[in-house]
């Protein structure tokens, strides 16, 4: 295995210190030695379209070359402002992609990684984009980023860089941020699951919070045809709950948000508003980190998502720390007609053995469209 230090001092070599990205695991040792400092620099972006364009900002301004990272589903995020921003035929502006190569075939995966991780490849030839594997031995990895800066350069265009699961040694940050909250996510989400009626459905977003409800639904020996498990397409569960709550106008729906997954599709929140479904209730776990993906920091400390909501038209948005506000909060957001917001903020972290659904996505699809014609 290749370590941080070894691959920090390889990108330093060749002038790359500059990185901007959305995190994944396949490299979250990676995002944690970025994250102490080591005289790189970081931007953890809203989303990968951000991200390419923050590096095509950053070449513009230095003539050098930035580094995007991405989990491969961000792979499709970034198809726009690749051909249509850094592409030859346009601007020409070359960087590195850095692409955590999910759902390789003949790995085991999750069913939301499989068609990504099939066609990463035939993707990347199709974008016309020269891709190499990142060897986990440091000679190998020192000739490919070495060969990659290079081609870029020649090309006046990205080159990428594939990083497999495994490549990258553990690193043990230095600096852990650590929030000092009452509840964990899942002690939030058992609080207002325990608190729902029987018409109520929830659409929840991708990583744990989905597989933290799906867990507690089989403790408590209920259906899961009432969540909706957003297994991937991370921040579209809102908007998912937005078009059902749209067209079963008498269904409450719950959305379980991630303040990363917010954060990505923001607009959600400016649709949501106009739109004014009444029977929308938004409720965002902000544990301050990408939890999922090894717990990187979002910007989310830094944006108050209670006063976006109501500049945007939501008609309520209230913020529950402790348990008891939550309760409280719930109240209190039932009595108001929606779209309601509410922020619970929490600490990051799960269980260790916390499992993933055992039902099929299309299972799920299946059990929880009976579910809204109950
Ligand atoms: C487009 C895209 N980029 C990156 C990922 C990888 N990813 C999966 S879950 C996750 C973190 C989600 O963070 P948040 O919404 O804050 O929820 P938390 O995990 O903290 O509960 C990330 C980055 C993804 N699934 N899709």
């Amino acid at each position: 295995m290749l370590s941080c230090y070894d691959l920090g001092h390889v990108f330093e070599e060749n002038g790359l210190t500059f990185f901007a990205g959305v995190p994944d695991s396949t490299f979250k040792n990676w995002m944690k030695f970025l994250a102490d400092g080591h005289g790189l620099t970081n931007v953890i972006a809203s989303n990968e379209c951000e991200a390419t364009a923050i590096v095509s900002g950053y070449h513009l301004a230095t003539e050098k070359l930035g580094v995007v990272y991405m989990q491969n589903s961000g792979l499709g995020k970034i198809v726009n402002p690749h051909t249509s921003l850094l592409s030859k035929e346009v601007y020409s502006i070359p960087a590195i992609y850095m692409i955590g190569w999910r759902g390789e075939p003949g790995k085991t995966d999750e069913p939301q990684h499989k068609m990504i991780g099939r066609i990463m490849i035939p993707l990347l030839d199709t974008l016309e984009i020269p891709y190499q594997v990142l060897p986990d031995k440091i000679e190998g990895a020192s000739e490919v980023i070495r060969k990659a800066k290079e081609q870029a350069e020649k090309n006046k265009s990205p080159s990428v860089i594939i990083i497999k699961k495994g490549t990258l040694k553990e690193y043990i940050s230095k600096n852990v941020i650590k929030t000092n909250y009452e509840m964990s996510r899942d002690d939030a989400i058992k609080t207002i699951v325990d608190r729902l009626d029987e018409k109520e459905i929830i659409v929840s977003t991708t990583g744990k919070t989905s597989r933290e409800l799906f867990e507690y639904r089989e403790k408590l020996g209920q259906r899961h045809g009432k969540d909706f498990l957003t297994v991937g397409s991370m921040g579209c569960a809102s908007s998912i709950a937005l078009g059902i709550a749209l067209q079963k106008p008498n269904k409450p729906i719950y959305i379980f948000d991630g303040d990363g997954a917010a954060i990505m599709q923001m607009g959600t929140f400016a649709t949501i508003g106009s739109k004014k479904p009444k029977n929308l209730q938004h409720i965002l776990f902000d544990n301050q980190t990408y939890d999922s993906t090894g717990g990187q920091p979002t910007v989310s400390s830094t944006v108050n998502f209670a006063q976006i909501a109501l500049a945007c038209g939501y008609n309520f948005s209230q913020t529950a720390k402790t348990k008891k506000e939550l309760i409280y909060s719930m109240e209190e957001m039932k009595k108001n007609t929606g779209p309601n917001l509410l922020i619970v903020k929490v600490n990051k972290g799960a269980r260790k053995d916390l499992g993933r659904p055992t039902t099929t996505p299309i299972e799920n699809k299946e059990e929880f469209i009976k579910e809204l014609y109950r």
